[in-house]
This record gives structure tokens, sequence and C-alpha cells, in this order.
């Protein structure tokens, strides 16, 4: 799709801020984040004690990668409220991701936070050509989940409608779109996919009445094969947006229309560095590494260097929208979910890229590790798209195109359409691990 003219940026200021003035502003906050840390005298002060830090007057930016980090870890042993760095009274707010460890992990904002929340969105809004005349439809998840409060705040905070439609009840999205027509549509890549295919069911194509202009998708990891893709299916230009919830929610990154390539960190508000995933130590920019984000302006929960297990590469440079704040690429994997396949390294994005890049395959696929023997091995479950079955090559050929591209013998099972679970609420579920009992999708053995 063409480039389109750069929209009006939310807070010009700040996201387009030369890089002297920014690095002042950044020593300035950070100094101020460590000062509060050790006057609130929990973990994260303790450890800047331990470290020989007695004020925030002793750091500077340059300091940033020698302070102490902070993990998960920390705020499940503080769980619940264990890290404030206010008064429990100051708390507005709690918010939380599921997680994989059984206990949610929870954040807390004050008032303040809010409002630099809500900016943040509304940054990441007007980045994608929102306005104050926009209609935002948003089908995040509304709850604990940071994605429809956040969006929704931001949305207001821009003065655009938002449409607090949450995820799930695919029918009453569908009316909602065509009767309201709003240009912003807001939700997980996944869900995006599934609304899609629902309005086409019902006949509002792009062509055909479908209003959409531009989605901010996030919260779940997705490759440029998907946004070709989800382009195509909602005629709309389909933007990246990055948060977790320990930093603030959706926000803490996001895309801007104008070059739709890599997001923009508000790195006013979060510091960013990106760690050299095997050596802990600074990553070169360009190269991908662990991103680490410090809150220098967050009141409730600050976080000092927090590590965040997702993998990206920052890019620095000047950008046709205007903006200065660096750019990350899009998220290409996390620490924790690299598969390692006999012998070989291989993260789930690496294997969509090659499976949407395949016309004859619907966008929705399930990679099954098998590990029912010894030597783990993978099963790539790719719906076939309607309508395509006779154009396909064969899942040989597929196979053979994985193989060139990841060394890796990946083995293609091509079910029929609507086979993969859905996911219409929360976040898509692309690995099943295989131990043993009955093959988590019918028709693969
Ligand atoms: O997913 C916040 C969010 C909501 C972001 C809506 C964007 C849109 P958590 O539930 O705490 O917060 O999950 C955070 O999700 O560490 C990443 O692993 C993953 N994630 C979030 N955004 C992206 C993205 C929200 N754009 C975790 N690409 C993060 C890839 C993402 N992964």
């Amino acid at each position: 799709m063409a480039a389109e003219p750069a929209a009006p940026v939310f807070e010009p200021d700040a996201e387009t801020m030369p890089a002297e003035p920014l690095a002042a502003l950044q020593a300035e906050r950070l100094q101020g984040l460590v000062s509060r840390l050790l006057a609130a005298g929990g973990v994260q002060g303790q450890r800047l004690k331990e470290a020989g830090i007695s004020a925030g007057a002793d750091v500077t930016l340059a300091d940033l990668a020698r302070l102490p980090v902070t993990t998960k870890r920390d705020l499940w042993e503080s769980y619940p409220f264990g890290m404030l760095a206010v008064d429990r009274s100051q708390v507005v707010a709690v918010h939380g991701s599921s997680g994989t460890g059984g206990k949610p992990t929870l954040v807390s904002y004050t008032r303040g936070d809010l409002k630099l929340w809500a900016r943040m969105c509304a940054r990441a809004l007007a980045a994608a050509g929102a306005t104050s005349g926009s209609i935002v439809h948003n089908a995040y998840g509304y709850g604990l989940f940071t994605g429809g409060i956040g969006i929704h705040q931001g949305a207001i905070e821009l003065g655009a409608t938002v449409v607090p439609m949450s995820g799930g009840m695919t029918d009453r999205q569908v009316t909602l779109i065509t009767d309201l027509r709003p240009d912003i549509l807001t939700c997980t890549p996944s869900y995006a996919i599934r609304i899609g295919e629902a309005l086409a069911a019902a006949g509002v194509t792009p062509g055909r009445g479908l209003s959409l202009r531009a989605g901010i998708f996030g919260a779940e990891p997705w490759t440029e094969q998907m946004r070709a893709r989800l382009n195509e299916l909602l005629g709309l230009r389909a933007l990246d947006i990055y948060g977790l919830s320990e930093i603030i929610g959706p926000g803490v990154a996001s895309e801007c229309a104008a070059a739709a390539d890599g997001l923009h960190v508000n790195e006013d508000h979060f510091l960013v560095e990106t760690l050299d995933p095997a050596t802990g130590q600074p990553a070169e920019d360009g190269t991908g590494g662990e991103l680490v984000f410090t809150t220098v302006t967050k009141e409730a929960l600050p976080l000092l260097r927090y590590r965040t297990g997702d993998v990206a590469a920052l890019r620095r440079g000047s950008c046709e929208c205007g903006r200065t704040l660096v750019k990350m690429s899009k998220i290409t994997g996390r620490i924790d979910d690299m598969l390692v396949i006999r012998g070989v390294n291989v993260y789930p994005s690496e294997i969509e890229r090659v499976l949407l890049g395949e016309d004859g395959l619907a966008l929705d696929y399930l990679l099954v590790v098998d590990e029912r023997a010894a030597q783990r091995q993978l099963i790539a479950c790719c719906e076939v798209r309607s309508g395509w079955q006779f154009k396909l090559p064969l899942a040989g050929e597929l196979q053979a195109r994985l193989a060139r591209a990841l060394g890796l013998t990946v083995r293609v099972r091509l079910v029929p359409p609507g086979t993969v679970p859905r996911t219409e609420v929360g976040k898509a579920r692309r690995i099943v691990h295989w131990t043993g009992g009955e093959p988590p999708l019918a028709g693969i053995d």
C-alpha cells in the first residue's frame, strides 16, 4: 500500500524532540526515578543501594546499563502490592495479565499514571491517522487486560468517538462496523482476521462499503506477511502497537501510518535498551536483543530496567512522519518461546513468515511440537483458504520451502478451513506441545 501523508502528531514537542534535549530530559527523569525508588525503600531501592547508589544525582544516562535489573519474578514475589512506590491509597486502578505462572501479573496506577497512559495511547491512535473526527471500533478485551481500557482512554484523550466493543460476539462486531462506519479498528491481529472473515461473509468488503482506514493491532506477535494479508482482507493500513502491563499497557511503542516500518518507542517516558540474550550485555542497534524498559515518569509502579523477555532490534534516525523517537522492529520472538528442534533454534515468527507467504493458505495455523518421542518434531498445521484447494502446491513444496528458510524439517499438514481453533477473546495460541494421548488437532498423526 502506498505511503500516506503524515497525520498530525499528538504531542509534537515530545515526539519530534531533537536528540540532545531528549537525552537531557531522559537523564533528569532517570535521576528523579532513582530518587523515588531509593525513598520508597522496596526491593529496587535496596538493589540500588547495594550497587553503591545513594542519590538520584549519582546517575547519568550512560550509567543505565550498569544499574540493577527487574524481572517478572520480582512482581510475583511482591504480589499484589509489594512494589508500590506510593501509598496504596493513591492507587486508583489495577490491571494485569494472566501470564503463564497461574497468578496474574498485577500492576497499579495512580491518577497520574492513567493520564500518562491515555496520552501514550492517544499518540498511537494519532500516529495511525486517527483524529478527533474518528470513530474507533475497539475490540480489545475490556477488564483486567490492558488492551480494551487502555485504547478506550486514549481515544477519549484524542477526542475521537470510541465504540467499546471488547472481544467476542463477532456478529455484533460486524453489525456495528457496518452501521457506525468506523475508520479505525483496534484488536489483536488474530481477532482482526476473524472480524475480516465475518465481514466478508456478510458481503462487506473493502470495495463494498467497508469504511476502515487503519488498524492498530498488537498484544501478540505478527509478521509482515500477516500485515500484507490484513491490509488486503480489511482494506486498511495494518499497524503494530506494542506494550505490556508491567510498563503501562498498550502505548509503549507504536507504528506511524507514514512509514509503517517499525514502532516508535515513547522513550521520553520509557527508556529502552536491548540486551544480547547470550551475554546480557547491550546489543548493537540493528541487532535483535531482549527489550528492557525503564519507566521514568510512572508513579505507582515505576520499574528500573525491566526485562521483558521480548526480542526486537532498535533503529535510530529520522522518520518521514517527523517523529524522532527511536524505532523498534516488530517483536521477532520471546526469549522463552524459542523452539529448539533437533538442535536448530527457531522462533514461531520465522515459520509464520514462510507459511503466510503462500497465497493458498488461510491466516490460521497451529504449530504442534510433537514431544511424544525423544527427538522432538515440529508439525505445522495450516488451513487452506476456502476456494483454493486445487491451486495449492503440495504440502511437500511448503516443507521444502521451510527446510530452505530454516534449515529444519517441519512436517506440514494441510487442514480444511475452520479446523484451527479460533481466539475471539484474549491472545491467539499458535503453539501447542503434544506430549501424548489424543492429537491436539483432528487429522494429524
Ligand atoms: O498485551 C498490552 C497490549 C494490549 C499491547 C493491546 C498492545 C495492544 P500483556 O497482556 O501484559 O500486555 O502482554 C504483554 O504481550 O511482553 C509481548 O510478549 C506481547 N505483545 C504485546 N504487544 C505485542 C506486539 C499487552 N505488538 C506481552 N507484538 C508482551 C508482539 C506483543 N508481541
